[in-house]
């Protein structure tokens, strides 16, 4: 009904079209509450004018049942859209596994996607309909938001930080891209397009674009550009803790803590060895946040992640 009334945005995805008819059905019983309320003000201030001749008597009048039923109707039905909403809010927050994982830098004033196979964008992001998409951001400046408006969907972008969204495109087209938070002087035009494609015409798209390889392997080559095995391969001269069987394990740092080595604790291993260094070992990792970019900490993460199944690795 929104998009009827020229109100919103085309919707793209299953997301979209539950959302437009949550505000729509939620607007309607709005105005059903609220409209007899309105109504009547403007009746009782008519009917009841200063110097209008008429009964201002006010004889007790208690219709228990009445007032029991106007205020506990609303409620519940209230409730009901409680409900739906938050059920919705959870479920745009839980990926489903077997997502596309693509990965998004963004920068001022631009966006940068990754996908799986390697394949890099600018502004525009290619995905298949049908196939739920999951984008891991971040941003290599300032907060940024990726806003696109066609699948009702938002999040910000935050420097060394994950944030995640994701999405099941439904209608082939290209939607506009956006950034939502004001991050510069070149914000307003700070945007691109998503390309929903038939998965058939996607896989040709794919094909067509040049790869450097999957993430994973630029993340390979990466560790040895950087020399990272140096300390971290079996046999270095230094010891330094084993990256494989890494991810997805309990980590114990000096300062006591025990945490799970996700996507967050690896990037942050990388960027800010110091603020969580592993127990038992010297802090001699060097810092690589102002060496290497976002997109190539991705990398690197792609790699350890992809570490996870080594046989011998720690447990
Ligand atoms: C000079 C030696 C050295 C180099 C080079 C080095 N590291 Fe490290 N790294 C360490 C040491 C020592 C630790 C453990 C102490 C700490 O956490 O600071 C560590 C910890 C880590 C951890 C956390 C490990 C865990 O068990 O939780 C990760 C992940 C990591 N390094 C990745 C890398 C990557 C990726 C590179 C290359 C870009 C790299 N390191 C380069 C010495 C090094
Ligand atoms: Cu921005």
């Amino acid at each position: 009904m929104l998009r009827l009334l020229g109100l919103a945005p085309p919707a793209a995805s299953a997301h979209a079209a539950q959302l437009d008819a949550l505000t729509t059905w939620f607007t309607v019983l709005l105005a059903l509450l609220g409209g007899p309320v309105i109504v009547l003000i403007f009746f009782f201030a008519i009917r009841y004018r200063r110097g209008k001749e008429v009964n201002r008597a006010h004889p007790p009048n208690r219709k228990v049942a009445l007032e029991v039923s106007w205020s506990v109707i609303p409620f519940l039905l209230i409730l009901g859209f409680f409900i739906v909403a938050a059920r919705m809010f959870y479920e745009i927050h839980e990926p489903p596994a077997g997502a596309m994982p693509i990965s998004v830098v963004a920068k001022q004033w631009m966006w940068k996607f990754q996908h799986p196979e390697g394949q890099g964008e600018i502004n525009m992001l290619h995905v298949p309909t049908g196939q739920p998409v999951r984008l891991t951001m971040t941003s290599q400046d300032v907060i940024h938001s990726l806003y696109i408006p066609a699948l009702r969907l938002k999040q910000d972008l935050l420097p060394r930080r994950y944030t995640e969204m994701w999405f099941t495109a439904t209608k082939p087209g290209t939607y506009p891209i956006r950034c939502a938070e004001f991050c510069g002087t070149d914000h307003a035009v700070m945007g691109g397009g998503l390309v929903a494609m038939r998965p058939d015409e996607y896989a040709r798209w794919l094909s067509g674009q040049a790869s450097g390889g999957s993430l994973a392997t630029a993340g390979a080559e990466l560790y040895r550009r950087l020399s990272c095995g140096a300390c971290h391969d079996a046999g270095a001269a230094v010891a330094a803790p084993p990256l494989a069987g890494l991810y997805g394990s309990r980590v114990r740092l000096a300062d006591g803590r025990s945490v799970v080595a996700d996507d967050q604790y690896l990037h942050d291993a990388i960027v800010t060895p110091n603020t969580q260094a592993v127990a038992g070992y010297r802090t001699i990792m060097p810092t690589y946040g102002g060496v290497i970019g976002e997109d190539d900490v991705l990398k690197l993460v792609a790699r350890i992640r992809e570490l996870k199944n080594v046989p011998g690795g720690r447990q």
